[in-house]
């Protein structure tokens, strides 16, 4: 059995690692962790380095300096695939994710559906039923359902919560993907691997999650941000409308006549395949 690997990216988060990592260990103990910081000025790197040297399963990457948070997972993308983690899974250090529920995320990558294979990625999703958010100012809320309600209109993407940063990957998905092809480093990441993974023809499903706003440390969420991930869906909608997709993927993810899509590992169709460029 391969050991799934929790990445926590972390840019000044001194007061939350150690409760965040013993929060991981606890709900799913079988798991590795693997912290990316990207040289926190408040010394995050340096309880990263303490944790890690009591508990072997504790990992700690060390980046020179502040490039993203998109930037700090591919680096993790890589490191967990030379070391042979499956499945692999994306957390914030904030607590804004909850470990308690990781369990349940796992297991509903190993569920087929009765009319749908089991799953490559698994989105934790807040605007889904059962799924939701707790003390986030209605600005941040409404950014949120507005973003994600344009990028899978626009891109018809298999996710309501384009921008949830709480999912899980098989590693089959994160070697599908063509990471190489991902260039949004900052808030936009989590869109732009979306797009990559329904493009490759993943089977994505989403599951409800509680998402708590963080209780310390500062957000790194700004208007730049946004506005990024903004000009990046609209600029992939121009180039790639769905009129030049692949035939399977043609219609939207999730209706029930939309149940060819290849899984990862099988071999494409006759006459499948990336759009002409
Ligand atoms: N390594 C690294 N981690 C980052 C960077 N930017 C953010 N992070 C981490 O990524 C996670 C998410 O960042 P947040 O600031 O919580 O962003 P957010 O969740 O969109 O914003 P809030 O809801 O306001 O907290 C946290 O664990 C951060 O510490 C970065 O440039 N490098
Ligand atoms: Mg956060």
């Amino acid at each position: 059995m391969t050991v799934p690997l929790v990445v926590i990216p972390t840019y000044d988060e001194r007061d939350n690692l150690g409760p965040i990592i013993a929060r991981v260990r606890t709900a799913v103990p079988e798991a590795s962790v693997l912290v990316v910081d990207d040289a926190s000025p408040d010394g995050t790197g340096e309880v990263a380095d303490g944790i890690a040297s009591r508990d072997d399963a504790v990992h700690v990457l060390h980046r020179p300096g502040k490039q993203g948070l998109g930037a700090a997972y591919l680096e993790a993308f890589d490191w967990a695939l030379a070391h042979g983690h499956d499945p692999i899974v994306q957390l914030d250090a904030d607590g804004s994710h909850l470990p308690e529920e990781l369990p349940r995320l796992l297991a509903r990558l190993d569920r087929a559906d009765a009319d749908q294979a089991a799953p490559d990625l698994v989105v934790g999703s807040r605007w889904v039923d059962g799924g939701s958010v707790e003390n986030w100012p209605v600005h941040r809320q409404v950014i949120s359902r507005l973003g994600s309600a344009y990028a899978h209109l626009v891109l018809r993407l298999p996710a309501r919560d384009a921008t949830a940063g709480f999912r899980v990957f098989r590693a089959d998905a994160l070697r599908a993907i063509d990471l190489a092809d991902v260039h949004t480093r900052g808030y936009g990441f989590q869109v732009d691997v979306l797009w990559h993974a329904h493009r490759a023809g993943l089977v994505v499903v989403e599951e409800p999650v509680r998402f708590v706003e963080r209780e310390r440390g500062a957000s790194k969420m700004s208007l730049g941000i946004a506005v990024e991930a903004a000009a990046r869906v609209t600029w992939w909608a121009i180039r790639a409308p769905w009129t030049r997709r692949p035939p399977h993927l043609a219609r939207r993810a999730g209706d029930a006549s939309d149940r060819e899509v290849q899984r990862v590992g099988e071999q494409p169709r006759p006459g499948g395949g990336e759009p002409a460029e």
